[in-house]
C-alpha cells in the first residue's frame, strides 16, 4: 500500500451511484476529471434516462448494478475496485468535487481510515427541504444517544474509506440505510471516524428518496445496527429502565410506610426492579467489556 502522505488522484476512485441523474451526473465527472481524478466508476441502478450514455461519453467507467437499490450498489463498487482509497459520491450534483482534497486530508495525515463529509455546516438555501433537515438532526440525534459517538452527518452521501474499510464493511442493507450501515460497521470493526465540513448544493433531477419511508426505515436500523456495535448498550437502557421503574415504587413504599402504611407485595416488586436493573448493568459492562477486547483483537489481527 502506498504510503499515507502520498496518495495521489491515481490511488483514489470515485465511486458514483446512480438511478436517473442525467441532469447531474455529466458535471460531477468534469469536476473531478478537471481536478486530476480520472478513476471513476458509475455503477448505475438501470436508469431510464440517458445517464449511462452521459457517464460513458464523459470518460467514466460505467457499470450496471446486478441487485437493486443504493447499498447493493455501494457493496458491489467496493468489491470490484481495489485502490487505497474510494471516494463515494452522489451523481446528482449536491456536493462538491472541489472539497476532496480536504476529504482526503484526514487519510493524508493518517488521523482517521474513514471520512464524513458534513453537510449540516455550510449548505445552500433549498439544499435540504424543512422535513429532510429536521429528519436528519433527529436520526443524528438519536445515533449520538444509542452509540455514544459525536458525529452529527452520518447519512452524508460524501466519503472517503481506506482499502482497508471498504474491503472489510459488510453491507447487507440494499437501499437508502447504507451510509448509517458505513457508519456502523466503521465503527463496529474498530476503524477511526472523522467528519470535515463540505458545501452541499440543490440536487439537480429529481430526489430518490422517499422523506418519511426511508426516515423510518433509516431510524429502525440506526437501532437495529447498535447490536454490531456494542449489543450491551441495550442492557444499559432496560437496566436505567428497572432502576427508574424501582426508584418510584421505592420512593413510594418508603413514603407510605413513613406515614404507617404498608405495602408489601409493592416492596417486593421494587426489590426485583432494582436487583434486576442493577444485574442488567452488571452483565452489560461485562458484555460491553469483552466486545471492546474482540474489536481490539480484530483490529491487531488487521495490521498483521
Ligand atoms: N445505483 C443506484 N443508485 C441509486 C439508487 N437509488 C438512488 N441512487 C443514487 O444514489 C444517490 C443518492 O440518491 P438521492 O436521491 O440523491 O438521495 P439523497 O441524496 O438522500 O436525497 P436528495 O436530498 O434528494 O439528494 C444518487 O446519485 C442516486 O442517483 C439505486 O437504486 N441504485
Ligand atoms: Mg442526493
Amino acid at each position: 500500500m502506498t504510503k499515507k502522505q502520498d496518495i495521489t488522484p491515481e490511488d483514489v476512485t470515485i465511486i458514483i451511484p446512480t438511478l436517473n441523474e442525467e441532469e447531474g451526473i455529466g458535471k460531477v465527472i468534469d469536476a473531478f476529471k478537471k481536478l486530476g481524478y480520472g478513476n471513476i466508476l458509475v455503477i448505475d441502478g438501470n436508469s431510464k434516462d440517458r445517464t449511462r450514455e452521459v457517464a460513458g461519453e464523459k470518460g467514466a467507467k460505467v457499470i450496471v448494478q446486478s441487485g437493486k437499490g443504493k447499498g447493493q450498489a455501494v457493496a458491489e463498487a467496493f468489491s470490484m475496485v481495489d485502490t487505497d482509497v474510494a471516494v463515494l459520491i452522489d451523481g446528482d450534483g449536491t456536493y462538491d468535487p472541489n472539497d476532496i482534497e480536504e476529504m482526503l486530508e484526514p487519510i493524508r495525515r493518517g488521523v482517521a481510515e474513514h471520512v464524513i463529509g458534513n453537510r449540516l455546516v455550510n449548505f445552500e438555501d433549498g439544499a435540504f427541504t424543512r422535513l429532510n433537515l429536521f429528519g436528519n438532526k433527529v436520526l443524528n440525534w438519536l445515533f449520538r444517544f444509542l452509540y455514544g459517538v459525536e458525529l452529527y452527518d452520518i447519512l452524508s452521501g460524501y466519503r472517503a474509506l481506506t482499502r482497508d474499510v471498504y474491503k472489510n464493511v459488510n453491507l447487507l442493507k440494499h437501499g437508502f440505510e447504507v451510509e448509517a450501515e458505513l457508519t456502523v460497521e466503521t465503527l463496529a470493526n474498530g476503524f477511526s471516524i472523522i467528519e470535515v465540513p463540505i458545501n452541499y448544493h440543490r440536487r439537480h433531477g429529481d430526489t430518490k428518496l422517499s422523506p418519511l419511508g426511508d426516515g423510518l426505515r433509516i431510524g429502525r436500523t440506526i437501532a437495529e445496527l447498535l447490536v454490531r456495535y456494542n449489543p450491551a448498550k441495550y442492557l444499559y437502557f432496560l437496566g436505567v429502565f428497572f432502576l427508574l421503574l424501582g426508584f418510584i415504587s421505592g420512593v413510594y413504599v418508603v413514603y407510605e410506610w413513613l406515614n404507617h402504611v404498608s405495602h408489601d407485595l409493592l416492596a417486593i416488586v421494587t426489590a426485583i426492579l432494582v436487583l434486576g436493573g442493577v444485574q442488567f448493568l452488571v452483565i452489560g459492562f461485562v458484555m460491553s467489556y469483552m466486545f471492546k477486547v474482540m474489536v481490539e483483537i480484530k483490529r491487531s489481527m488487521r495490521q498483521k
